[in-house]
């Protein structure tokens, strides 16, 4: 099954926790903090693979953990690093992260780190200072970075063919390529977007075979406009039309519905260099739909050609070739949606209908996250670095009294000063 689209879950790995020990040996009376810091957690990495060809595999498996670092140990040894995990990906992957464009993946084997591990808590050597030189305090690992992604993959190709269904499209992409996609004489045969390439001399480039177009694709008839998103990236577009006339359509018209579709589509679709290729010329009625096709359709390249007998194919394919590598005017630009930087303060202080005073952000919750309670000059720590945030003074400006129950991310204090 073909799968462009994924979304997945992902955590970073969360850093060790900090040690707390002192050196014991014989005959030092006074042996130092020794307690080392706790290992990173392990990083979260997106890189394209040219094994992988859909986004399948990452839609059932949705949950993303990396590796968590380990604690820190006595005698000053730091934890083990939390492994980092790479999810692979195929080329021309889009990556969204927590609904922004973060990524365009264009280039074979380029990673790129999407959440970062968090940062191991320090040991209780770290604290050491003039003034307390036995510190009894050491963090827990800061929690791994956590995200939605969204992937969503267009396909790399320099051509892209548009036809309606039955118009011959994967027979041309099976003679122009090694590509072997399925053929058959009924609409919709193709499902899903093939790709193939096509050597001419010592020369290479891609093209793309996407599902059938029908009249009212923008509206979602037929398997409607969805699978021009693989074509969105191509230079170069070919209109592939069945010039037979067998089934009783008009070619002209066929031309002109499909690129009403696809301007309906998208403006930059137009934009491209594109020329016509009317199929099947080996049925005899074709020889004078090519001459009213002509003379009703001018401005454009018109190839006439037939997979069966390969007339005009080598031509065709030479000159689309030319025009992949002429520059296009106002090309599509993925437009990046700009971030907005919004002033946030460093903490906020709210009171909940239940009476207690909610303490939110990012500092001040890591700050949480990160100190291990049950210790009393860890505890001291935290409420000394709250007093010098604000915090304290905030929580009592908003009404905050001893004994008030105070939260901070998922734990709740007593106030004391
Ligand atoms: N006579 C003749 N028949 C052709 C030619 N090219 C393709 N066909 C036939 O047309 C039918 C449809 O071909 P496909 O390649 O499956 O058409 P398609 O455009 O990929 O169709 P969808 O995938 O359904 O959109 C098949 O029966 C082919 O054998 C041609 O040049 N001449
Ligand atoms: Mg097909």
């Amino acid at each position: 099954m073909f799968i462009d689209k994924a979304k997945i879950f992902i955590t970073a790995g969360r850093g060790g926790d900090g040690c707390i020990s002192f050196r014991r040996e014989k005959y030092v009376p006074f042996g130092g903090p020794n307690g080392g810091n706790g290992g990173k957690g392990g990083d979260i990495y997106i890189e394209t693979d040219n094994k992988k060809i859909t986004l399948l595999d990452l839609s059932y498996r949705p949950k993303f953990h990396a590796q968590d670092g380990n604690k820190g140990e006595n005698s000053d040894k730091f934890g083990r690093y939390g492994e980092d995990l790479v999810i692979k990906v195929p080329l021309g992957t889009i990556i969204y992260k927590n609904g922004e464009l973060f990524a365009d993946l264009q280039e074979l084997g380029k990673k790129i780190l999407v959440a970062k591990g968090g940062r191991g808590g320090r040991g209780n050597a770290s604290f050491k200072t003039h003034n307390n030189t036995v510190p009894r305090i050491a963090e827990k690992g800061e929690p791994g970075e956590t995200a939605e992604i969204d992937l969503e993959l267009r396909l790399i190709a320099d051509v892209g063919l548009v036809g309606f269904p039955n118009a011959g499209k994967s027979t041309f992409l099976s003679v122009v390529s090694s590509a072997r996609p399925k053929i058959a004489d009924y609409p919709f045969t193709t499902l899903e977007p093939n790709l193939g390439v096509v050597n001419i001399d010592d020369k290479q480039f891609v093209i793309a075979d996407i599902p059938g177009i029908i009249e009212g694709a923008h509206k979602g008839k037929g398997l409607g406009l969805e699978f021009l998103r693989h074509i969105k990236r191509t230079k170069v577009l070919i209109y592939l039309i069945d010039v037979s006339g067998f089934d009783g359509t008009d070619p002209c018209k066929t031309y002109k519905v499909l690129s009403n579709e696809l301007k309906k589509y998208s403006k930059y679709m137009s934009k491209k260099h594109m020329v016509i290729a009317l199929n099947k010329t080996d049925i005899c009625s074709a020889k004078d739909n090519i001459k009213k096709f002509k003379s009703k359709v001018k401005g454009v390249k018109i190839y006439p050609i037939s997979n069966i007998t390969k007339d005009g194919i080598s031509k065709l394919l030479v000159d689309v070739y030319k025009l992949i590598n002429k520059p296009i005017e106002d090309e599509e630009i993925e437009s990046i949606p700009v971030k907005k930087y919004i002033y946030e303060p460093e903490f906020k202080v709210d009171l909940d209908e239940d009476g207690i005073f909610v303490v939110s952000g990012k500092k001040v919750e890591t700050l949480a996250e990160m100190t291990k309670f049950n210790e009393d000059e860890a505890l001291r720590r935290f409420q000394n670095i709250l007093k010098k945030m604000g915090v304290e003074l905030a929580l009592e400006q908003k009404g905050c009294k001893i004994g008030d129950t105070v939260r901070i991310g998922p734990f709740e204090f007593e106030f004391q000063k």
